[in-house]
């Protein structure tokens, strides 16, 4: 593994800060990012153990964007209509956007953060509320084997992705299609999206790696839809090598090929990224720093994780912001971590409030310039770091 990126001591992302143990000592790691040639996968290079990060204080709830609730709807009457299972499951299941759109006899959710496994429970939805591994894979194919597993945004969050498809190919059918939805390398290195790296993203797929790995664990990939979620990711339809019941489409070596050109399997390529990373956050702090001077005010807009890379390693904490909106319960009234900015239950934004918006939820700029359209003809303005430092 070869380090080409550091993005510094970092606090865990998702940890926001009580107002009492906002002068306590925080929890940091040395945030680097490294590439290893002889499987392509680029990934952070100090881990956090999982139990820190997913358990029963996590606060990060799917539901809480119309994109998300949209897309994860219109996915399940897909899989409905186009696999007819008997049978789904899905690991990481979260808040259940997506089970949610599924009959309670046939979905099955695999959650280990408590909090959210209960929100689903007590809607009387099958949940397992632990860490995905073949003990678990185990004990459900005693009942039954199922067929579709689907996965959004969990892969790149586990560190140990051996126990993961061992455990999948354990409670999948032999004809059964696993679905895995990650962000996508190649697009965050376009967009110099530095911010897809934090303590929960282990790793960021490309699918040159994602495709070498597989095969390890006789599983294949025959099917392969760009997405703009999340600032563009891979959902990837993959199948047991041994299942002919789906032919491997063109789309999968457009893909493959797509990122070789791009040079996802070039250490040079990261060096280059890198360098951007760094003139990014030289841009993004004078624009702080320049609106500073000016007295604007400047507030954020959706406190998330990759917002913790940012302010972090840019250096713009509390002394830049007023605060942050966010709409997740579990968020207000809390601080950021590292910079310690208050997040504030969201309200409608009003120019004459505000001066300048910076986008901590970018992934979600459609929707969220949608429902400030008001703000925005009043000559509100945004602050954005993707695909480049600026104001819009
Ligand atoms: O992989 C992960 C992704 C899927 O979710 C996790 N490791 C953690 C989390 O990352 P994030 O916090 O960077 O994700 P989002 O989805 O970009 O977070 C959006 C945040 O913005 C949420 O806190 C909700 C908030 N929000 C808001 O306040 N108003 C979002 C929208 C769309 C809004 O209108």
């Amino acid at each position: 593994m070869k380090k080409f990126l550091d993005l510094g001591f970092q606090p865990l992302a998702n940890s926001y800060l009580d107002i009492k143990n906002l002068n306590k000592r925080e929890k940091k790691f040395n945030l680097s990012v490294g590439y290893n040639s002889k499987n392509n996968l680029v990934s952070i290079l100090n881990t956090v153990p999982k139990e820190q990060m997913f358990n029963e204080d996590y606060p990060y709830k799917s539901s809480e964007s119309k994109t998300m609730k949209k897309q994860f709807k219109n996915l399940a009457a897909y899989i409905k209509k186009k696999f007819d299972p008997k049978t789904v499951l899905e690991i990481g299941s979260n808040d259940g956007a997506f089970i949610k759109n599924f009959s309670k006899k046939n979905v099955i959710g695999v959650e280990p953060c408590k909090n959210l496994a209960n929100i689903t429970i007590r809607k009387g939805y099958k949940i397992y509320p632990n860490y995905w591994d073949t003990k678990l894979a185990k004990k459900i194919s005693k009942i039954n084997k199922v067929d579709i597993i689907y996965s959004a945004n969990t892969l790149s969050h586990i560190k140990n992705y051996s126990e993961i498809f061992n455990a999948i190919n354990i409670t999948l059918n032999e004809n059964g299609i696993l679905i895995l939805e990650d962000p996508s390398l190649l697009e965050c290195i376009k967009k110099t999206a530095y911010d897809q790296f934090y303590c929960e993203h282990i790793y960021v797929f490309s699918t040159i790696a994602l495709h070498q790995i597989l095969k390890k664990f006789n599983l294949e990939i025959f099917y392969i839809q760009n997405l703009d979620t999340h600032g563009g990711s891979n959902r990837y339809f993959i199948k047991k090598k041994s299942n002919s019941k789906f032919k491997i489409s063109k789309n999968v070596d457009k893909n493959l090929k797509k990122e070789i050109k791009f040079g996802l399997n070039k250490f040079s390529t990261y060096k280059k990224f890198s360098k951007k990373v760094e003139s990014s956050r030289i841009k993004l702090k004078k624009i702080f720093d320049n609106l500073l001077k000016n007295n604007k005010k400047i507030i954020g807009y959706g406190a998330t994780a990759k917002s913790c890379t940012v302010l972090n390693y840019c250096k713009i904490d509390k002394k830049y912001f007023k605060f942050f909106y966010d709409t997740t319960s579990y968020k207000i009234g809390k601080y950021l971590p590292g910079t310690k900015i208050l997040i504030k239950k969201y309200k409608r934004l009003k120019s004459s409030e505000v001066d300048y918006v910076y986008l901590g939820a970018w992934n979600f700029k459609k929707e969220i310039f949608k429902k400030e359209y008001n703000f925005i003809k009043n000559g509100g303005k945004f602050i954005t770091h993707v695909p480049s430092p600026k104001i819009i």
